[in-house]
């Protein structure tokens, strides 16, 4: 008869390893738990693909958490109040054009909708590298988030994916991998990293949208990651920009992988 801490440790070790080894080779690998790329998980996987995203905090939900300077709410546009509602989070209208949402609510309806869409999320990971083979993106070099900061010389595993998102916000880390480390030219007007520019609400909202692209053969940019690759203005705490671009890059990677 087995003494209950063996049991326990058992089911842990065994369910976790098993999630790692059914993820080892993946659909779309996300890099960042952040809105943008939440709402790109979720409709992927209800697409039918498989999705992994890789966080380096122990809570998913990026910039979402602290509202606007700590107060927790967030403002949406209409439309993406819509997206919201999808995930069956609560949005309070605030006039004609505004909703506000408690941005606690938001963080956890967008972790959970992702993941009961099916998308697996591994937190305390930080992908630390790209793999790129023959002018292709396919896949992530990930390390325990401790390991890194702890600075411990450990070398790294890989998951291999056939697209990748950077969806880590504001300084794209995985396009700065690309660009800087791999050397290869992305589709941006001077084939780098333009870099974010200051605040301009209406502008960056609509940018994050349009910026939000394939930039490489394997490799695609969501929310402020895309805006800082392409040289847009951030836009605060206000949050449509963010679904709407997790939602557009899903359906360009959902597009290419059916090619
Ligand atoms: C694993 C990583 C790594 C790594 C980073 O910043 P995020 O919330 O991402 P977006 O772009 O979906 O949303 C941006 C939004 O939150 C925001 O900051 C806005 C609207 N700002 C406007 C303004 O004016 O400031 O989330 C990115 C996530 C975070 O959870 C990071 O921990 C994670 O990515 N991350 N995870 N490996 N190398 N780098």
């Amino acid at each position: 008869m087995k003494v209950m801490e063996e049991t326990i440790s058992g089911a842990i070790v065994r369910r976790f390893f098993n999630k790692l080894e059914q993820n080892l080779s993946v659909d779309v690998a996300i890099v960042g738990g952040g809105p943008s790329g939440l709402v790109a998980a979720r409709d992927l996987a209800l697409a039918g693909y498989k999705v992994a995203i890789f966080e380096s905090k122990l809570a998913p939900g990026g910039g979402t958490w602290g509202g606007g300077m700590l107060m927790n709410e967030v403002v949406v546009q209409n439309d993406a109040a819509e997206i919201l509602h999808e995930f069956n989070i609560t949005t309070v209208p605030f006039d004609e054009h505004y909703h506000t949402v408690d941005s606690v609510e938001m963080a956890a309806g967008l972790i959970f909708g992702a993941r009961k869409a099916g998308a697996v999320i591994f937190n305390a990971i930080k992908v630390e590298d790209i793999a790129i083979h023959e002018g292709r993106v396919c896949g992530v070099v990930i390390n325990w988030n401790p390991v890194v900061r702890l600075d411990m010389h450990v070398d790294p595993i890989v998951i291999t994916c056939r697209a990748l998102i950077d969806g880590t916000g504001h300084p794209s880390e995985i396009i700065n991998k690309a660009v800087h480390k791999a050397g290869v030219s992305i589709d941006s007007p001077t084939g780098g990293i333009l870099g974010e520019k200051p605040m301009w609400m209406e502008d960056g909202e609509r940018t994050t949208v349009e910026n939000t692209k394939r930039l490489y053969p394997g490799l695609y940019a969501s929310g402020m990651a895309a805006n800082n690759v392409q040289g847009g203005f951030r836009m605060g705490p206000i949050f449509g920009g963010m679904f709407k671009s997790g939602r557009k890059i899903a359906q360009i990677i959902a597009k290419d992988l059916e090619a």
